[in-house]
């Protein structure tokens, strides 16, 4: 007699999800859930293979459950509320109580069995993209396996035979479920420790979401017009700085799930990329960088030396994607005075604005009235003044004296006398 176990790790031509028969339900580990938006120091693996762990901007990762050998990951689809920034929350569909779900963290060489259990009010199944899993696993409703039904628990099992980094989201509705926040990592960290390693590895997924000021549920049906470009569902000032010390080598791995590309930039040093979602690349094959465009549905990993002391600027360089919500329908009127107008309209609309005759860089200043559950287009406050930027921005933070291991934010920088720019005397 073929037992469940034998068919599932057996017949690989066989191998695909399956629904939890009943009477197996004990079997499935308790699912662990995290409403926090606050980035989860690194935590070394209890179990199995050592690693050093990812730290996931914003984010966690999803603990497992060493069984016979195999790692137990339970995810759990579900509508969840996620913080953007302080002042604005959204309605998302997510995993474990968060948008992007937890990050999945294993060895190369590692067999996981994944339990998904569908929260959600319409059915849904997850992709391992990038991973190379038996046809069977790959989760494209229709094409690979049925879907998850609401209130089902499927199990995918499969061995995680490449090092890398790899995303999941939904195979099934997928413009709705991905435009509602269904994504996480995944990270295969090489077998031996020693190879690839680097003292900070950074990870965090682009998305892009329309939510109309004063209301929480994205607007799914949107092709391209998004107004919140997030890294991990979170945007400036809300998105937590990549704190680091003086000579680290430092590794960020940046997944796009928005549908557009971003070229992302870090001021201040040169990178290089040394993975895709399809593998490491070979040393030498690379180059110097200082912006990499990331495109849709790709991986891209960047690893540098951070020489250089300072609070350095790390961003996307669309410049429409380091601004927020409330800039996208307001008229340009650059040379043309609005503001006795807009005074009448604002008490007939309110929060009604018109960008300056000068130009739009005090509203980086103005305190004006939002709509409820809204954010400032732009925002942030520095050591000299505002920032002026939202959506996909933070700082690269490099201090001689941040410990090893010390991921907290060390405040502003303040650069030695004799190196700022400074006011002419003429
Ligand atoms: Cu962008």
């Amino acid at each position: 007699m073929i037992s469940r176990r034998s068919f599932l790790s057996g017949a690989t031509a066989l191998v695909s999800a399956s629904a939890v028969p009943r009477g197996a339900l004990g079997q499935i580990p308790e699912p662990t859930s995290s409403t926090s938006p606050v980035t989860a120091p690194p935590s070394s693996p209890p179990n199995g293979s050592p690693f050093k762990p990812v730290v996931t901007l914003n984010g966690w990762s999803l603990p497992w459950r060493l069984n016979d050998g195999i790692k137990e990951f339970h995810l759990v689809a579900e509508p969840v509320e996620r913080e953007i920034a302080s002042g604005m929350a959204a309605h998302f569909w997510g995993y474990n109580g968060q948008s992007p779900g937890p990050t999945i963290e294993c060895v190369e060489g590692d067999r996981v069995r994944i339990f998904v259990t569908n929260k959600l009010p319409e059915y849904t199944t997850i992709h391992w993209h990038g991973v190379r899993v038996p046809n069977g696993m790959d989760g494209v409703a229709g094409l690979t396996q049925p879907a998850i039904r609401p209130g089902e628990t499927w199990i995918y099992e499969f061995d995680m035979n490449h090092a890398g980094t790899f995303m999941y989201h939904p195979h099934a509705d997928e413009m709705v479920q991905m435009a509602m926040g269904m994504m996480g990592l995944i990270i295969v960290h090489p077998k031996d420790p020693n190879t690839l390693s680097v003292d900070r590895d950074f990870a965090f997924l682009m998305s892009a979401y329309n939510i109309e000021p004063g209301s929480y549920t994205p607007r799914v049906n949107t092709h391209t017009d998004f107004n919140l470009w997030t890294w991990n569902s979170r945007v400036f000032p809300g998105i937590s700085s990549l704190n680091v010390r003086q000579g680290d080598r430092v590794r960020i791995r940046i997944g796009n799930l928005t549908m557009t590309n971003h070229p992302i930039h870090l001021h201040g040093h040169s990178f290089e990329v040394t993975g895709t979602d399809g593998g490491w690349v070979p040393e030498t094959a690379r180059w110097p960088e200082a912006t990499i465009d990331i495109g849709v549905g790709q991986v891209r990993v960047i690893e540098l030396i951070a020489d250089s002391e300072g609070d350095w600027a790390f961003h996307c360089h669309k410049t429409h994607h380091t601004m927020n919500a409330m800039s996208h329908d307001v008229l340009t009127s650059i040379g043309v005075n609005f503001e006795e107008a807009a005074k009448k309209l604002r008490g007939l609309i309110p929060g009604y604005m018109v960008m300056g005759d000068k130009g739009m860089a005090e509203m980086a200043s103005m305190n004006m009235e939002l709509p409820e559950n809204t954010l400032p287009m732009m925002s942030g406050e520095g050591p000299y003044g505002p920032i002026g930027m939202g959506g996909m921005f933070t700082v690269f933070k490099v201090r001689a004296e941040q410990s090893h291991n010390d991921y907290s934010d060390p405040g502003w920088y303040e650069s030695p006398e004799g190196t700022t720019a400074y006011l002419s005397k003429e």
